[in-house]
């Protein structure tokens, strides 16, 4: 059985990117809500319903394990999934996220206990990261940022342009104006990876930007050597599927800049 990663679009790629480059033997089905993308600025309830259709699905694809590779369905719909409805479905599967993992290294990097969190204004409402990071470091003063504009303008690969940088650096300044012993950022939303040049070139060299692929990936790793009866479970072909609720040919167009490879999509 495949290990399936779920997105609202896009950004999860970005996880999938880390998870084939720390675990190339394993079998993965990505799954992207393209066609009710964006979920960052819908409800708890709207995106709990989507974010559970789409766990529903892959575990009908076959996946014992599925990752939330997208901070605004792990933020507004994991835990119930994980508590409500595992139960139901069946016991035996396993639905992750990626906020926990991230939170977990964040606590260890930050010198100055002062962490900035961009994110969707779906993630930041919901309180996620400062909720987990006050029970791992009840320390560390967590300061948010939503950043509406981001998303479009990686999805549309306007991030490069005069207007693109506009949005980015606005962000970034009302953030640090916000807070200036801030000393790391987590990049809370899986597509933000794709903005790290742009962004880098606003924030002062001091401030550590941290990206979540690579984090998630050896906490996956990590968890498949904990959980040795989940590990057997999983496939380890080598195999990746692809599938998209939306145009099939968009979507392999614009997964190739998240994703070093060209893919075929269903
Ligand atoms: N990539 C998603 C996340 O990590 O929150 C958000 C994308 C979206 O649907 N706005």
């Amino acid at each position: 059985q495949a290990i399936g990663v779920f997105d609202s679009g896009y950004g999860g790629l970005s996880i999938l990117n880390e998870f084939l480059k720390e675990l190339p033997e394993y079998d993965f089905i990505y799954l992207g809500d393209n066609a009710r993308s964006p979920y960052g600025t819908r409800s708890f309830d709207v995106v709990y319903d989507y974010t559970l259709q789409a766990v529903e699905q892959l575990f009908s694809m076959g996946c014992e394990l599925v990752i939330l590779a997208c901070n605004t369905a792990s933020a507004k719909a994991l835990r119930t999934i994980q508590q409500c409805d595992l139960p139901k479905i069946n016991p035996n599967k396993r639905v992750l996220g990626v906020i926990r993992p991230s939170v977990e290294e964040i606590g260890l990097l930050t010198k100055s206990k002062h962490v900035g969190v961009f994110g969707t204004v779906g993630t930041v409402r919901s309180n996620s990261y400062p909720l987990e990071i006050k029970k791992l470091f009840p320390d560390i003063k967590v300061i948010q940022e939503a950043c509406p504009m981001w998303v479009p303008l990686v999805e549309n690969n306007e991030f490069h342009t005069e207007g693109g940088r506009y949005f980015i650096k606005k962000n970034i300044d009302s953030l640090l104006k916000r807070e200036p012993e801030i000393d790391t950022i987590i990049l809370g939303c899986t597509h933000y990876p794709l903005l790290r040049d742009e962004i880098r070139k606003f924030l002062p060299d001091n401030i550590q930007l941290i990206s979540q692929g690579e984090i998630v990936a050896n906490s996956l790793k990590d968890y498949l050597v904990r959980h040795p009866e989940m590990d057997v479970r999983c496939s380890k072909k080598s195999e990746r599927e692809f599938y998209t609720t939306e145009f099939v040919d968009s979507f392999e167009e614009k997964a190739s800049r998240f994703l070093n490879l060209s893919l075929r999509a269903r």
